[in-house]
């Protein structure tokens, strides 16, 4: 909105003639986000509180959690109305990615809330089916797919890291990989987001590294310097990115050990699913698994734990899956788990971004 309101004004006056800039737009949409989120949050957790929203603890999961029954949860809808709110404010609402973006968060943030409802009104810990929430998920990540293969001008093709040439076409079956990658995402954060700020951290850095790829896919110039895919209109995919990094940020300055609020499957499905749209969009799936490695690797032990269990008829790889529950199992302290978790989230960010200049 700014940009359609504030940026005319330049005829006016010369400094209004920053609301075009790409930049300035990232630094507005991550400011406004994490100020509003921090400042919506504690009024939002009272409001919870009043309506008796509060997290069911599995009777089966580590003791230690048996303490945090009644924490207030659906801070997802925070992180996403704020998101979409202020990605609403900053970019060029004629960009169709844009439209697509906030049209996967809300949908998966709708699944999510849908899911965290039930299991607060029936006071257990099963929401929704897994059947149908994976349904919903299909049904919301398809059509987003075939938009974006569609208007996309690279079509099927795949951009590899480390290889600055090889790029396969996947041709229509694109659509099919750009699905699981959207789901895939959605799933991943959510199996992640069970200890204090444990997918929150990893979510700001992986949308912070999007957020720089999504700038440079939308410049001619430097895409072309870095020999990455040009993606025209991706540049404010990055403001969208802004937008994430900003109220996953504020999010997490009540997420933290001890948190006060958990984002519910309403925020975790919603954000998987929005990172893994924005590596869709700018061509950069591949690279998901390094920046949201974190994700990819919770996914991975589940995936190893529950196939190994049904091979070997009941040994187990881990003393828990996801991984996280392995360590608390093991009996380190939940802060110790996370902040050691997000150290190797920044590390594999920083990897991603390295890759730039290896190609
Ligand atoms: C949901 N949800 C948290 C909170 C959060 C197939 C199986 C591996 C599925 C998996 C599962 O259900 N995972 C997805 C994880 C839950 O958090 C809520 O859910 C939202 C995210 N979806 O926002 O609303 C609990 O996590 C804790 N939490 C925090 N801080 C936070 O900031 O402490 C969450 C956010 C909360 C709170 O305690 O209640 C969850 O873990 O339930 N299942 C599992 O994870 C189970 N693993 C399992 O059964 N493993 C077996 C299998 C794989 C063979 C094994 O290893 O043998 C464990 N989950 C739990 N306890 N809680 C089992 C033990």
């Amino acid at each position: 909105m700014f940009y359609h309101f504030l940026f005319p004004l330049n005829d006016l006056f010369g400094v209004f003639n920053v609301f075009r800039y790409i930049t300035f737009r990232c630094v507005g949409a991550i400011v406004t986000s994490f100020l509003l989120v921090v400042f919506l949050t504690p009024w939002f957790i009272r409001r919870l509180r009043q309506y008796k929203i509060g997290q069911v603890i599995r009777e089966d999961g580590p003791e230690s959690h048996f303490s945090k029954e009644g924490v207030p949860t659906m801070g997802g809808a925070m992180i996403i109305g704020v998101m979409v709110l202020t990605t609403l404010l900053w970019v060029n609402l004629v960009n169709i990615y844009v439209w697509i973006l906030l049209a996967v968060a809300l949908w998966f943030a709708a699944i999510g809330s849908y899911d965290d409802f039930r299991k607060i009104k029936k006071n257990n810990s099963k929401g929704l089916s897994a059947r149908w929430k994976l349904c919903l998920q299909i049904i919301g990540g398809t059509i987003a797919a075939v938009f974006i293969y569609n208007i996309s001008d690279l079509g099927g093709q795949l951009s590899l890291p480390f290889f600055k040439d090889f790029r396969p076409d996947l041709g229509s079956g694109y659509i099919l990989f750009a699905l699981l990658v959207i789901v895939g995402s959605s799933n991943a954060v959510n199996l992640t987001d069970g200890l204090d700020g444990l997918a929150t951290g990893p979510t700001v850095t992986s949308s912070a590294v999007y957020l720089v790829f999504s700038y440079l896919a939308g410049h001619a110039l430097l895409s072309s310097y870095l020999q990455i895919p040009y993606v025209a209109g991706a540049g404010e995919v990055a403001i969208f990115c802004g937008a994430m990094v900003g109220a996953s940020l504020g999010f997490l300055w009540f997420n933290t050990f001890p948190a006060q609020i958990f984002m519910g499957d309403t925020g975790s499905l919603a954000l998987g699913a929005s990172i893994g749209t924005v590596a869709i969009i700018i061509k950069q799936e591949i690279l998901l698994a390094l920046v949201g490695g974190i994700f990819v690797m919770e996914a991975l032990s589940v995936i190893m734990q529950v196939g190994f269990f049904k091979v070997s008829g009941g040994k187990r790889i881990f003393l828990m899956a996801p991984f996280h529950h392995h360590y608390e199992k093991k009996g380190w302290h939940e802060p110790k788990i996370v902040v050691r978790f997000w150290i190797v989230s920044i590390i594999l960010g920083l990897s991603a971004l390295a890759t730039l200049k290896l190609r």
